[in-house]
């Protein structure tokens, strides 16, 4: 790996493994390197790894998914064989591990939000913008969706941003269906709660396509806000901030509440106005946010719907 790329700075701490951002030395390409451990006894790639990666390269196929380069697997006794230089008594020695090179993009929602928060030059995004990324994102989420796959962990930290061209690009693809959403990330992290939907933090195993809209909802908040719209910091605060907001949940608005796994007896709240929640958006803004963040999964706006919401009349569809 060395030879062939030169390692820069640490970008991200994803919840599924360490990012960096890489020179490929022979092209001077800039990519975004992730080093997947291979927990396993024998040598091989686990099956599990095996159909993360092709789904990674089925669906990085799409604009609005970060672009999947290439697969090193480093470190397995096979490299020796391949590689004159290597040393196949160090190899042995080595763990094997699974380098996934992605395309680099400048930066991440979370920066780009912030940036124009904080600092020197504290700025609202402009709507076009939010509109843009918005729809960019829907876009990415129903191709993700088309093909059976689910996020389950989108936050603006795995949004990608190139700032110049205006491009939003989902990242962190995660381990789509495999696993399940830790508290913790491998190093320890605290995982954000901020993104996640209310089926999933009372419990739901069978999780569907809209725990990715409800995510999507709170990100297009955020965007407008520049400010997240639901910053629990524990799973009972989280539910009490959505609530909050929306109402405490009824049997009437979403059947079979009460008796999810993980329900108790909450205060009751009324919902309380969402466009005073989001001051900068227009009524039709409004109306797409309050479809992305209906309690009932089964009622939620799909992808494919949102994309079709008169919120996106004024946006010219064919640069996408
Ligand atoms: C693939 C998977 C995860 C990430 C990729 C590519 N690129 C990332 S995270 C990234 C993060 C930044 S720049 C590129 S940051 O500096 O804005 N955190």
């Amino acid at each position: 790996m060395e030879d062939k790329y030169e390692k820069l700075e640490k970008v991200g701490e994803g919840t599924y493994g360490k990012v960096y951002k890489a020179k490929d030395k022979a092209t001077g390409q800039l990519v975004a390197l992730k080093k997947t451990r291979l927990e396993m006894d024998e040598e091989g790639v686990p099956p599990t790894a095996l159909r993360e990666i092709s789904l990674l390269q089925m669906l990085s196929h799409s604009l609005y998914i970060v672009r999947l380069l290439s697969v090193e697997h480093v470190g397995h006794s096979n490299s020796a064989l391949v590689d004159p230089n290597c040393d196949i008594k160090d190899q042995k020695k080595k763990k094997p591990s699974l380098y996934l090179v992605f395309e680099y993009l400048d930066t991440d929602l979370k920066k780009y939000i912030d940036s124009h928060r904080k600092g020197a030059n504290p700025r609202p995004l402009p709507n076009s913008l939010v509109q843009s990324f918005l729809f960019q994102l829907c876009k990415g989420v129903a191709h993700c969706h088309s093909h059976g796959v689910l996020h389950r962990d989108l936050k603006p930290q795995n949004l990608l941003v190139d700032k110049e061209k205006g491009i939003l690009k989902i990242a962190d693809l995660g381990l789509g269906r495999a696993f399940t959403v830790p508290l913790k990330s491998y190093t320890h992290e605290i995982v954000t709660l901020w993104y996640r939907a209310p089926e999933v933090l009372l419990g739901t195993t069978h999780y569907s396509t809209a725990v990715d809209m409800w995510s999507v909802g709170c990100i297009f908040a955020e965007m407008a806000r520049r400010q997240a719209l639901f910053p629990g910091d524990s799973e009972f605060q989280q539910l009490l901030h959505i609530f909050r907001l929306l109402g405490t949940p009824s049997e009437n608005l979403w059947p079979g509440v009460s008796s999810m796994r993980d329900w108790h007896v909450y205060p009751r709240w009324e919902p309380q106005n969402l466009a005073r929640a989001v001051p900068s958006l227009d009524a039709d803004g409004v109306d797409l946010l309050s479809k992305m963040l209906k309690y009932d999964p089964g009622d939620r706006i799909s992808a494919k719907a949102a994309m079709d919401h008169s919120y996106f009349d004024s946006l010219d569809k064919s640069q996408f």
